[in-house]
C-alpha cells in the first residue's frame, strides 16, 4: 500500500514541502490542469507537475485525471480522434513512469454538492449533498449553479449539452464506455498504466441524466466488459458510500481479490436521510462507513495499490479549497496509516 495525497499542482495553496512533512504520505497524486478537456498532454506538460514532486523527495505515479471529453460519453463521430488523444496521454504517462489513471465517466456534471461549507456542530465545516436543495436547482430552470458544476459552458451551451443528452439513455452511455474502454485499454496494457474508474458521485442519476457507475453490480459489469488487470476501479468509500445499499466491506474484498482497485479514495460520508448525507472525518464512529473493516477487507485480498485520504473537513481555521485543506486530511492519512500498521502487523 502506497499513501499518497492529492496535489494540484504548482498553483495549489499546500505545497509539496507541507505535504512531505506529513509523516505517512509516499507520493501525490496529481494532473494537468491547464489544458483544454480532449486535448493530449505533451511530454513537457507531464513534466511541468511530475518533476517538483520528485525533486521533492515524494513518488508521483498516479494521475487524477485525465478527463473523458464530453463527445466520447455521447458517442458522437467525433469520438474517434479524441479518443485517439487519450490513448496519446496515456502512452506518455506511461513513459514517463506513471502507473494508475483515474477517470470517471459522469455526464456533463461531474461530483455534485448542495454545500461546499456546511457548518458542523464542531465548527468545522464540510462538503453536503441534500437531494431537495439540488432537485430545486434543476438547470434547466434555473441558471443558478451548484458545487462542481463546469463553469465553463454558458447557460445555453449547458441546455444543448443537457439536450443531446436526452438521446442517451444508461444502455447508450454503457455502450459508450466500453467503445472507450476497449479502444483505451489495449494501449495501458503496453504502457505499463492501469485506468482506474471513479464512480459516480453521488451514486445515482440527477436531473434526468444517466449515471452507471454506482455500485457492485456496475463496477463487476465493467471489469467483466474488457477483461484485464488495466480495466480497473477507484474504490472511492465515500461516493459508493452515499447509498447505503452498496457494502463497501463486501465490494473492497471482492475486487481487491480480482485485481481490480489500483486506487482507493478513503473518506467517511454519514448518511443524514434518503439521498442526503454530508462529508466527515475519516473515523469510524464519524460516519457510517467502518474504516477498519474495509481496509482489513483489503488487506486480506492483496490489496496492494495506492490510498489516499479523500476529502477532509476544514478545521482549525483553515479555509482550503473544500474537501482539500491540509490538516484534516493529514489526520486522515495518520489514521488511515494507523490502521493500516495495525492490520498489517
Ligand atoms: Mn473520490
Amino acid at each position: 500500500m502506497q499513501m499518497t495525497f492529492r496535489w494540484y499542482g504548482p498553483e495549489d495553496r499546500i505545497s509539496l514541502e507541507e505535504i512531505r512533512q506529513v509523516p505517512y504520505i509516499d507520493g501525490v497524486v496529481t494532473a494537468v490542469y491547464d489544458l483544454p478537456v480532449g486535448e493530449a498532454w505533451s511530454e513537457a506538460a507531464i513534466e511541468r507537475v511530475q518533476r517538483p514532486a520528485l525533486e521533492a523527495g515524494l513518488t508521483c505515479e498516479v494521475i487524477e485525471s485525465v478527463p473523458v471529453h464530453e463527445e466520447i460519453k455521447l458517442g458522437s463521430e467525433k469520438r474517434d480522434a479524441l479518443i485517439d488523444n487519450y490513448c496519446t496521454t496515456v502512452r506518455r504517462l506511461g513513459k514517463a513512469g506513471f502507473k494508475v489513471i483515474c477517470y470517471n465517466f459522469m455526464p456533463v456534471f461531474d461530483w455534485l454538492r448542495s454545500d461546499l461549507r456546511h457548518k458542523r456542530a464542531d465548527g468545522s465545516t464540510c462538503l453536503a449533498f441534500d437531494e431537495q436543495t439540488v432537485l430545486n436547482l434543476d438547470p434547466a430552470k434555473t441558471s443558478l449553479s451548484l458545487p462542481g458544476w463546469d463553469e465553463s459552458y454558458t447557460h445555453a451551451e449547458l441546455l444543448g449539452l443537457l439536450e443531446r443528452y436526452r438521446e442517451v439513455d444508461e444502455e447508450k452511455l454503457w455502450d459508450n464506455l466500453i467503445y472507450f474502454l476497449q479502444r483505451v485499454i489495449p494501449v495501458c496494457e503496453e504502457a505499463g498504466v492501469k485506468m482506474a474508474i471513479h464512480p459516480d458521485d453521488p451514486p445515482w442519476g440527477i436531473f434526468g441524466l444517466p449515471r452507471i457507475i454506482t455500485g457492485r453490480e456496475a463496477l463487476d459489469r465493467l471489469c467483466r466488459a474488457v477483461d484485464s488487470p488495466c480495466n480497473g476501479i477507484t474504490l472511492c468509500l465515500g461516493s459508493l458510500g452515499s447509498n447505503p445499499a452498496n457494502d463497501l466491506t463486501s465490494m473492497a474484498a471482492e475486487f481487491a481479490r480480482r485485481d481490480r482497485i489500483p486506487f482507493v479514495h478513503a473518506r467517511n460520508v454519514k448518511i443524514t436521510g434518503k439521498n442526503c448525507f454530508e462529508e466527515t472525518g475519516h473515523l469510524s464512529r464519524e460516519g457510517s462507513l467502518d474504516m477498519r473493516a474495509i481496509l482489513t477487507a483489503l488487506y486480506e485480498n492483496g490489496f496492494d495499490g495506492y490510498i489516499r485520504p479523500d476529502h477532509g473537513r476544514n478545521i482549525w481555521g483553515e479555509d482550503g479549497r473544500p474537501g482539500y485543506g491540509l490538516y484534516d486530511r493529514a489526520l486522515g492519512a495518520a489514521y488511515l496509516s494507523g490502521l493500516w500498521e495495525v492490520i498489517a502487523r
